[in-house]
């Protein structure tokens, strides 16, 4: 079931098929002669995929505002429609990532169902005790599985145990954790106190999981949480995750981290000691900006990139880091905004392929930084395009997404029936 018409999809590639194929070819060419097989990146173009969190569907906002658009989704079922159209389009985004409680629904079979007919999967199930909800007889205010209090780390254990049997149903293989327990004020909170008891609750949701699953904690140095966060970094982070099993590893949301961080260096130092789970790929000027993926930093993207395939080349045990996308759309079309962000992940990826490791390593080995930082700039310099549009045609996806989606009128028909609802969630800002 495709929720963009084929047939149009079909008529706008055909358009550009002549274009495409020319540049496809040169660029072949060029390639060619670095000894690099353009047909081996084009199927690693097909083959990659990016998730796409279902809040990420929603307006985002600020904590000054959101601003809604048109026709945006007001339910899961909705959002998974919306999640197709990426993927129609793209040709790169076949899983979705739901968040619990908000993709709570009475029958998960049927929302299963509903994503088996779209073609797509569902990945990492989110959990949320950085809210209340309503009628929730303890309150999160003052920290969820690191609170001082019994009761409360018990209501945020339940409820991590509740994703977890929620993401069985979908056929989801992990649990993504992030908790926005920390302090405001000096000596409000004990540092290695709540730290224990955040590991005491963590062990308890971790015995639960079912032995295919992993568990993914998620780091972040501030918000909501000002002056320290339980998970400030990945060194707290990868502790934790010691401390818990193999199971448990941790996740690096690109906006998590202080300014100016070397992410690629961290990304290392996790796939060396086998603790990578995965990502959450965003774009971030000054904090969690949760901006369109390479729209800031996509050098940046790209080196981390390249520390990715590079633990691919060297054949690194325990090595399968789920990617996902979390952003916040605050001025934008979600839809726009993730089918272009689903395809810049990929462009980092294809271009950290072109890298000749053999190459780098002896100027490494050598001490050569010139050539060295040369080898990397030269792939990062290449434009792929042809290679992604190509990608794209071959999997039946548009080789001009956005033009495409515009042109198909789907925000407008949904508009249509898709009445607002104001108390809509769809923050998206973990
Ligand atoms: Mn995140």
């Amino acid at each position: 079931m495709k929720k963009i018409d084929q047939g149009l999809i079909a008529n706008e590639n055909s358009k550009l098929e002549e274009a495409l194929d020319y540049d496809y070819a040169a660029l072949g060419e060029k390639l060619a002669r670095d000894n690099i097989d353009i047909e081996k990146l084009t199927a690693a173009a097909q083959a990659f995929d990016v998730a796409i969190p279902s809040w990420g569907t929603g307006t985002g906002g600020t904590r000054f505002a959101r601003f809604p658009n048109e026709g945006e989704p007001r339910n899961i079922f909705e959002k998974l429609a919306d999640c197709s159209v990426i993927n129609e389009l793209s040709g790169c985004t076949s899983s979705v990532s739901p968040h619990f409680p908000w993709d709570i629904v009475d029958d998960f079979s049927e929302l299963k169902e509903q994503a088996d007919a779209y073609g797509l999967t569902w990945v990492a199930v989110n959990s949320n005790t950085f809210q209340d909800q309503p009628n929730q007889e303890v309150s999160y205010k003052y920290g969820s599985l690191s609170h001082t209090q019994k009761p409360n780390r018990e209501a945020a254990i339940a409820h991590n145990l509740d994703c977890i049997e929620y993401g069985k149903q979908l056929g989801a293989k992990s649990l993504t954790v992030w908790i926005g327990d920390g302090s405001n004020h000096p000596g409000q909170q004990h540092f290695q106190r709540s730290f224990e008891r955040y590991l005491d609750s963590m062990s308890m949701i971790y015995r639960e999981l079912p032995d295919d699953w992993e568990m993914h904690i998620e780091h972040k140095m501030f918000e909501p949480a000002f002056y320290s966060t339980v998970i400030q970094d990945w060194g707290s982070n990868i502790l934790a995750a010691m401390h818990l099993g193999p199971k448990c590893k941790s996740l690096v949301d690109l906006g998590h981290h202080a300014p100016n961080t070397n992410i690629e260096m961290i990304v290392s130092r996790l796939i060396q000691f086998k603790k990578l789970g995965g990502f959450h790929f965003n774009d971030s000027k000054y904090g969690d900006d949760d901006l369109d993926s390479g729209s800031i930093h996509p050098y940046q993207q790209f080196l981390i990139f390249n520390e990715l395939v590079d633990a691919e080349h060297r054949q690194q045990d325990e090595f399968h880091p789920a990617y996902m996308l979390d952003q916040s759309h605050n001025v934008t079309d979600p839809i726009e905004s993730l089918i272009i962000s689903g395809i810049e992940v990929q462009r980092s990826y294809i271009k950290a392929l072109m890298v000749n490791r053999d190459n780098l390593y002896g100027y490494q080995d050598s001490n050569d930084a010139i050539m060295a930082s040369q080898e990397l700039k030269k792939a990062f310099n290449m434009d792929i395009s042809p290679i992604l549009a190509m990608a794209r045609a071959r999997k039946g996806a548009a080789v001009d997404p956005i033009n495409l989606y515009r042109k198909s009128g789907y925000r407008q028909d949904v508009a249509k029936v898709r009445f607002r609802d104001p108390s809509a969630s769809g923050s998206g800002i973990v």
